[in-house]
């Protein structure tokens, strides 16, 4: 595919309006639907052609790029027009679990449409900058043509042919994401229940704190790794007791400060099946093990 190849953006939220935004600024000619037709105003001021329909839109363009709220709207909005999408490319950048983009992708297919899913790493002022990266995964021959195209919107990262594998590392950066919130808050609310305490200057000890911590992460990664393929003796440990004591220590602290101790719950909960294994040290391997055995909760 050239540079000038047109694309369809079918979905002009937040995030579609900035990739439609992103292939016009590099020049390409670029078809736009919304169901709220209102929303597809400032994009084409820039230039992009508002079609009036969604097969209007999927036969303008060999490239359907969908981003919307969820795979039930994408389900809904591309069932109607399952026959245009004969020959053309779908790239589904609607955030959704592996299990939603097989069944996508078997749908595709049923349908003779090439089918790729996406995870955007990124917020709608990143795309097409140095800092966004989105994931794909889909077959490989689909891709490869694509991936100059997609570069546009940020670095495109091809995870392999298994189509749900960018959904799942998708979900899996921001379960990270949604945990490290989670302890900001709990952090920023222990430090800013003494009145001398404030959350900015808090902040500025917090942020090289966890950025020298995880410089430890590929170390860490490395020994998940060793164990999944061999069973491999982990090196980076700590005595459980010494965990469990550090851990009470925070609780207690939290509960002295009138703070809830309900985020800290599960690492205890951890702490306490891996001693319930009859481990005597914490390791990143087991921690890892054991919630992957665990029961699925909620
Ligand atoms: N915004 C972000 O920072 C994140 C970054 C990472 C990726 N996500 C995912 O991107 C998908 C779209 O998110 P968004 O930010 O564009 O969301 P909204 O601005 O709320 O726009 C939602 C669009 O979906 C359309 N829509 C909703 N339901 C239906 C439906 N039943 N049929 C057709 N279209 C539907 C909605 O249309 P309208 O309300 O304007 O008519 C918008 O186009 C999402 O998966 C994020 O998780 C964004």
């Amino acid at each position: 595919m050239n540079g000038e190849a047109p694309v369809t953006v079918v979905g002009l939220g937040e995030m579609g309006r900035a990739l439609a935004d992103a292939f016009l600024a590099e020049g390409r000619p670029v078809t736009v639907w919304n169901r709220t037709a209102a929303k597809a105003e400032g994009v084409v001021t820039r230039g992009a052609v508002r079609a009036g329909s969604v097969a209007e839109a999927v036969t303008a363009s060999p490239l359907v790029v969908v981003c919307l709220l969820d795979y039930s709207a994408v389900r809904e909005t591309l069932e109607p027009v399952a026959p245009q999408l004969h020959g053309r490319t779908v790239v589904n950048l609607t955030n959704g679990t592996p299990v939603q983009a097989g069944e996508m992708a078997e749908w595709a297919a049923g349908h003779g449409a090439d089918y790729l899913d996406g995870g955007i790493m990124a917020v709608p002022t990143t795309v097409a900058t140095p800092e966004a990266f989105i994931l794909y995964s889909g077959e490989q021959r689909v891709f490869d043509p694509l991936r100059g195209t997609l570069d546009v919107l940020g670095a495109a990262k091809y995870l392999g042919a298994e189509v749900g594998l960018a959904s799942l590392y998708d979900l899996a950066l921001l379960s990270g994401l949604n945990l490290m919130f989670d302890g900001f808050h709990h952090s920023v609310a222990m430090a800013t229940s003494q009145k001398e305490g404030t959350a900015v200057g808090f902040t500025e000890l917090l942020v090289p704190w966890l950025t020298n911590m995880a410089q430890l992460l590929p170390a860490f990664a490395a020994e998940v790794d060793a164990d999944l393929d061999r069973d491999a003796e982990p090196q980076l440990t700590q005595g459980l007791d010494v965990q469990l004591v550090g851990l009470a220590n925070i609780m207690n602290a939290s509960r002295e400060a009138g703070v809830s101790t309900a985020p800290l719950e599960p690492s205890l909960a951890g702490l306490k099946a891996l001693l319930a294994e009859g481990r005597g040290v914490w390791s990143a391997p087991a921690s890892v093990r054991q919630l992957r055995s665990g029961p699925p909760v909620g």
